[in-house]
């Protein structure tokens, strides 16, 4: 440690006869080197500071700026005492008669705070050339002036780097981050923040899996139960998958009199509009009555339309992709996607699927008509269906008839001509 002082300090205590622009002390140089735990000194490391005597005023005192309060024997060590404070940069010194603290440590001037320098008796002021006092640095780091060859260095707040702290580090890219092992590591400037990766929730400073019903995986309204580590999913009338994910035929009356109907429609129509779809119902004769006004107000206009028929036990009906519209004329559409289906029928068949082969003549349109399909027509549903016998279903004018049918005038509704009990159609929105 090696300390030079080139002026000796003034002798006794009183300093009144001193005015403020009274030399005193050219310069008082102190130079230390005092190398950290390594042994390897740093040329950043050496502190040079200089008390010149313009800057020392007697009677005089900075206020708001002490960063340490000490009793000394004199004012050369109170500036020694600044020297080793790295954030200090001028003194206050009492040389009154009180046993008081005697020396005020500043981490500022009375050059960047004049208003600061107030008078005082017993005091002396000394600043130093405060190289700090034009901000050098940034993002509030903390400027310690007599360092390097600029005079000053910055040491950085955490999260930033640089010779002016102005460089955010990027804890993320630099792996400095204390994000947990299940955490993604998003850099911000001047830290960086964690977010539990997807299939993790934070619970405290953790990121824990989670896992079973917490993780709400079933769709559609599903009810979930843990079962163990692993849930099950039941799901809501009209959905199927393990996490309900698929939608068919929600609600449906006439289906939800047996399990299976939903599974037999629901395999007619993916091939048509896939797994993930999801039907909403736009007209049901018990509801909305039997006019067939009624059912084109309510199903005009939508495409993809599945129509349920039931007559007593049989359960049949058919598909377009195309809207049933009576506008501009009625008559034909033509639609290749059209098909007809049984799934409870009067021969004890299995559920089939009948697809249209004269296209042209896919499905009829007339505003007082229901749900009407093929130039025969293969099924019609009449105005106030409910209350007469004017519907029929005859199978094999425009649709395809299966090979097992015997009868194809009374497969699908147990008669020709039939009084319906309930219809239904749905369509995707
Ligand atoms: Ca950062």
């Amino acid at each position: 440690m090696k300390r030079s002082l080139q002026v000796p300090p003034l002798s006794g205590d009183s300093y009144d006869h001193l005015s403020r622009d009274v030399f005193i002390s050219p310069v008082v140089m102190v130079v230390e080197k005092f190398p950290p735990a390594s042994t390897h000194v740093q040329k950043d490391q050496c502190r040079i500071l200089a008390f010149p005597s313009t800057l020392f005023f007697v009677g005089e005192r900075l206020v708001n700026h002490s960063i340490a309060n000490i009793s000394v024997i004199d004012r050369d060590t109170c500036e020694h005492r600044c020297y080793l404070n790295h954030n200090c940069v001028s003194i206050n010194f009492y040389f009154g008669p009180s046993d008081a603290q005697n020396c005020e440590l500043n981490n500022s001037t009375s050059k960047e705070h004049e208003k600061d320098l107030v008078k005082a008796a017993n005091y002396v002021y000394h600043g130093t050339k405060n190289a700090c006092g034009r901000a050098p640095c940034f993002n509030n780091a903390i400027c310690q002036s007599g360092f390097t060859s600029k005079r000053y260095r910055c040491i950085c707040s955490v999260g930033f780097s640089g010779p002016h702290c102005e460089q955010d580090i990027d804890e993320c890219a630099k792996k400095t981050h204390e994000c947990n092992a299940n955490a993604e590591c998003h850099n911000t400037m001047g830290s960086f923040t964690c977010k539990c990766k997807p299939g993790y929730v934070e619970k405290g400073q953790q990121c824990e899996g989670i896992s079973g019903c917490a993780q709400n995986p079933c769709h559609h309204g599903g009810t979930c139960t843990n079962e163990g580590d692993k849930y099950k999913c039941t799901c809501l009338q009209g959905f199927t998958g393990a996490h309900c994910e698929t939608g068919y035929i929600k609600n449906s009356n006439i289906l939800s009199k047996n399990e299976s109907y939903f599974a037999y429609l629901r395999e007619f129509l993916v091939p048509a509009v896939g797994n993930d779809s999801y039907w909403l119902l736009c007209y049901r004769a018990s509801s909305h009555g039997w006019a067939g006004r009624v059912f084109h107000a309510r199903c005009d206009g939508k495409k993809n339309i599945v129509t349920i028929i039931q007559k007593d036990q049989y359960v049949f009906g058919g598909y377009t992709d195309i809207p049933w519209d009576h506008n501009p004329y009625r008559g034909y559409r033509k639609t290749e996607k059209a098909f007809i289906y049984s799934i409870k029928n009067k021969e004890g068949l299995m559920p089939f699927k009948s697809m249209v082969r004269h296209v042209s003549q896919a499905i009829y349109m007339q505003i007082n008509y229901g749900a009407t399909f093929g130039g025969g027509f293969d099924i019609h549903i009449a105005d106030y269906a409910g209350y007469n016998t004017n519907s029929y279903a005859r199978l094999g004018h425009t649709f395809l008839v299966p090979n097992e049918v015997k009868e194809k005038d009374t497969v699908l509704a147990g008669s020709l001509n039939f009084t319906p009990d309930e219809v239904e159609v749905f369509y995707l929105p």
